[in-house]
């Protein structure tokens, strides 16, 4: 089996080469303006946006030695860009009672698939996850869960499809009460951050948990297509707004150019990633780390 370190390496190997590959061709073991404009478009190229680009060739700039070696330039670019993630990384700690978890985020950017993975994940870490299928726009949707739920041998709470998000939810935290369940892991429909009603749905679900455990869900995940690179900034402002985001889960870094917009991402919005995923199957998951990712970002 492929070891998800293995899977992360391989995933971001597409931003690995478009990042090193321009970078090798420039350099010739001595600082110069060709290799910090290669190093500049290079950065740009991996949607590592303007402001992170800005302090990396800046830090090469002043700090890398006029003749050098290419481990020293490396050094440095690590260096950098680890110091900016080091602040996205959080581990989930959540109390041993009834805890939700609440997972938004636009059409098709892997919620349903991170709900079965993050509970596939949490059932090894020693916990009673249960699954709630409150995206009851699509049958499709209700019946994707629940085969996920059963490839993980996890119990997932459904309606008919049309029936009211909310309702959902309260039913779920019903039977997790009464069967012992203690974390509940919400998938909701995706949604365009510009549709209000839907926004508002969102809203009604957190104040539902508000009302039947006396809090909001421990944590509401904006789960983000990588490939989407830094757009994923302005789908985040308005998922905000509608519950208040406490984390990211990054899916998708397998097989994208733009692995870099992560750094720009956490740092526009603040707010730390849960999770990577870097493929479809259940085990394709893992908490984010930040030295882990730039090293399988710079180094593979
Ligand atoms: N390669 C890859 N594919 C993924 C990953 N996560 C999810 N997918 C795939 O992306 C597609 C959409 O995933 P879903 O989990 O259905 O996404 P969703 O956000 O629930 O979609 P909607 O409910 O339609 O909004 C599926 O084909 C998944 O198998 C990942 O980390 N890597
Ligand atoms: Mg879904």
């Amino acid at each position: 089996m492929t070891s998800f370190w293995e899977k992360l390496r391989q995933g971001l190997s597409r931003t690995r080469e478009g990042l090193l590959g321009p970078l090798r061709a420039a350099f010739q073991g001595e600082k110069n303006e060709e290799l910090l404009s290669r190093l500049e478009e290079a950065l740009l190229a991996a949607d590592v946006g303007p402001e992170e680009t800005g302090r990396v060739v800046q830090a090469v700039a002043e700090k890398l030695p006029a003749r050098c070696t290419w481990e020293e330039l490396l050094s440095l670019v690590e260096g950098v860009l680890l110091a900016d993630l080091r602040g996205a990384e959080r581990a989930l700690s959540l109390p041993s009672e009834l805890s939700v978890l609440l997972f938004v985020g636009v059409n098709g950017s892997g919620k349903t698939t991170t709900v079965a993975k993050v509970g596939h994940w949490l059932q090894r870490e020693g916990r009673r996850p249960l699954l709630v299928a409150a995206d009851t726009f699509r049958a499709a949707a209700i019946e994707q869960l629940r085969e996920l739920g059963e490839a993980a041998g996890l119990p997932v709470v459904a309606q008919k499809p049309g029936a009211d998000p909310g309702a959902v939810v309260h039913d779920a935290l019903e039977h997790a009460r009464a069967s012992g369940y203690d974390v509940v892991l919400v998938d909701t429909a995706g949604r365009l951050q510009t549709k209000r009603p839907l926004m508002e749905e969102l809203g009604k679900i957190r104040r539902v948990v508000e009302k039947m455990t006396g809090g909001p869900p421990q944590e509401r995940i904006l789960v983000v297509d990588a490939t989407v690179g830094q757009n994923a900034i302005s789908q985040a402002q308005l998922f905000h707004e509608a519950v208040g985001l406490t984390g990211l889960a990054v899916t998708k870094l397998d097989g994208t150019a733009r692995g870099g917009a992560v750094l720009p991402v956490v740092r526009t919005l603040g707010l730390p990633i849960l999770w990577v995923g870097t493929g479809k199957d259940l085990e394709d998951l893992a908490p984010f780390r930040a030295a882990d990712f730039v090293r399988a970002l710079l180094r593979g």
